[in-house]
């Protein structure tokens, strides 16, 4: 017990009293107590430990067959009204949600532990910081924020006297898919998980903690909590200028927080370092810039796909101290999974714990499989990972996966409009995802399933931002997916996205030119630098990746006509007046 703080202490008696834990444990962050855990969960199974020489620190978890991803359909926002929540998320009353729950956690955790996580979401005593205790029981829940958040018990004195934190409530329970819930209550700053050992689910600090509940501090408090990259490019006079990027899932935002610059690039002296990878709280400073963090502490990354072409720097993060779930599990003691290279071990066993054929065309790893890897490892970590003042944001960057509509990259004529290129933020459906390809699925500022109040209510508060900053980022829109009339990516992506991000800060900087179009400010092809470019990118492919299909766009503006039909009159008049004026365009 590390505070006497009625208000924290009688919070997890009430809790355990419902739970019924055989014990409670308090986590104090030291990597003694950690090793402890882990010698524990080795002796249960819950954590395997990995091959020490070649993988220091790291383990191996599995999660059960039925639990391997987020569950949106079983995610809840229980503010008191359901208006509230608006029509994209699920609702339900708190007092049905509390009185269900309850039902569930009554003595869901009898025989076992119950485990008190102090952490903090941002460096503590951080302007950004905010404080969270996870109640769990669950090692690898432990083991796992211990890498993803900051965890230790200084997190009790930042609290101090208040009951300023966010409470979170976390049992596997039977890991029962039906009674499986994930459940925010903005109005008491508590969240509860239930019946789920998926990282995405549990780990409360990250999707429930610092997107869902951080949406509505923001919006009550007068900042923004956004799932976003964030970057910083520094040129060769050694000025870094910061970026911050929201795309929806399998869209490569790790791969571009993590972005190696093309040679030509590196030769002049650009580097680009990572601040975050998923999510980025931003403030107005008192410079009138937009600041930001990453509140978390590590990578949650998808590990399929990565490799030491794709993303170096992601998988050097992941060698040491790291936790890897639901990959495949090699004989070494080492891991592997789709995409790593080029050859599948054997005599492996596969994500279920089976030994695995790879000639038999199953895969090894669940699609879904991940690595907890501590920012720290990150080869590419910027300097100002640590700065509590956060990094001033220049640009903001939305992008989605379009074959033909979206162009390379367009610029936001101002703030307004650049909020309304966030909202009709879509990816199309590709083959690898389950149902009919190329569907357009909306996802606003790649908030969709993370935005803890009404979707329409968000983008006032984003407008609203606008005008507390007297300097705000420039907001811009990319698609490195474009294809061919064959089906072929016409731009290579992943380190010559470089290129483009070299328009998007000389613009901000004012040290670029661009051109109108019916959408917004378009480069000029020969701005986009296509020096050392290897294959077939000359100046007509630029040319043709920024081309605006005047015909692709007017099925666009039915599209999102239909999507702000949702939100009925609650969409910001800003937004229904850039549509229109966006509709006026095309029609010229
Ligand atoms: C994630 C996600 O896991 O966005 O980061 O789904
Ligand atoms: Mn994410």
């Amino acid at each position: 017990m590390y505070t006497n703080n009625p208000k924290i202490l009688s919070w997890i008696y009430e809790m355990a009293a419902k739970t019924k834990p055989d014990n409670i444990v308090w986590i104090d962050g030291s990597e003694e107590q950690l090793e402890e855990l882990r010698q524990q969960a080795y002796k249960t199974g819950e954590l395997v430990k990995l091959n020490q020489e070649i993988l220091p620190g790291c383990v191996y978890h599995r999660s059960a067959l039925n639990d391997v991803a987020r569950v949106e359909d079983r995610t809840f926002i229980c503010c008191e009204k359901e208006e509230d929540a608006g029509p994209t998320n699920n609702w339900m009353a708190p007092d049905e949600m509390y009185a269900k729950l309850y039902e569930i956690f009554d003595g869901s955790m009898k025989g076992r532990t119950m485990y008190v996580i102090p952490y903090s979401m941002s460096i503590v005593g951080s302007p950004f910081a905010k404080y969270g205790i996870e109640l769990t029981d669950s090692i690898y829940v432990v083991v796992s924020m211990a890498i993803m958040t900051r965890v230790g018990t200084d997190v009790y004195d930042a609290i101090g006297d208040n009951g300023d934190f966010i409470k979170g409530l976390h049992s596997k329970a039977e890991l029962d898919a039906e009674k499986r819930y994930i459940v925010h209550f903005p109005q008491d700053n508590t969240i509860m998980s239930v019946n789920s050992g998926y990282g995405g689910n549990v780990l409360l600090g990250k999707k429930c903690f610092a997107l869902r509940m951080a949406s509505c501090l923001g919006r009550d408090e007068g900042w923004m909590a956004e799932h976003m990259l964030i970057l910083g490019i520094e040129n060769p006079d050694g000025e870094t200028r910061y970026l911050a990027a929201a795309f929806p899932s399998a869209c490569g935002k790790t791969n571009l927080a993590m972005l190696i610059p093309p040679e030509i690039y590196a030769k002049k002296g650009y580097k680009v370092w990572c601040v975050g990878d998923d999510i980025a709280w931003l403030r107005p400073g008192p410079d009138g810039r937009l600041w930001a963090v990453n509140p978390e502490n590590g990578f949650f990354g998808v590990a399929p796909g990565t490799s030491m072409k794709s993303n170096p720097n992601a998988l050097l993060s992941t060698m040491k101290n790291s936790i890897f779930t639901n990959v495949v599990l090699k004989p070494d003691g080492t891991v592997w999974w789709e995409g790593m290279d080029k050859n599948p071990p054997t005599g492996a066993l596969n994500w279920k714990g089976e030994p695995w054929d790879p000639s038999d065309g199953s895969k090894g790893a669940h699609p879904n499989s991940r690595f907890t890897a501590p920012a720290r490892n990150c080869p590419c970590l910027s300097k100002e990972f640590d700065n509590p003042q956060g990094v001033p944001i220049s640009a903001i960057v939305f992008g989605g996966r379009r074959a033909k509509t979206a162009p390379l990259v367009y610029q936001s004529r101002n703030w307004d409009h650049g909020v309304f290129v966030g909202s009709i933020m879509a990816s199309e459906t590709t083959a690898a995802a389950t149902g009919a390809v190329g569907v357009v699925r909306r996802d606003p500022m790649a908030m969709l399933p993370f935005c803890g109040y009404h979707m329409a209510d968000y983008w006032q508060h984003w407008i609203d931002m606008g005008k507390k900053v007297a300097n705000p980022p420039k907001i811009f829109n990319v698609n490195w997916f474009r294809l061919d009339d064959e089906g072929h990516f016409i731009w290579p992506g992943f380190g010559d996205n470089m290129r483009v991000l070299e328009w998007i800060m000389k613009r901000c900087f004012d040290e670029i030119d661009a051109v109108d179009s019916p959408i917004g400010y378009m480069p000029k092809p020969e701005d986009i630098n296509i020096e050392g470019l290897e294959g077939e990118v000359t100046l007509d492919t630029i040319k043709d990746l920024l081309t605006v299909d005047n015909g692709l766009w007017k099925q666009e503006v039915d599209g999102i006509k239909e999507f702000y039909s949702k939100f009925g009159d609650k969409v910001p008049k800003e937004l229904k007046d850039c549509l229109s004026e966006l509709e006026a365009n095309l029609n010229k």
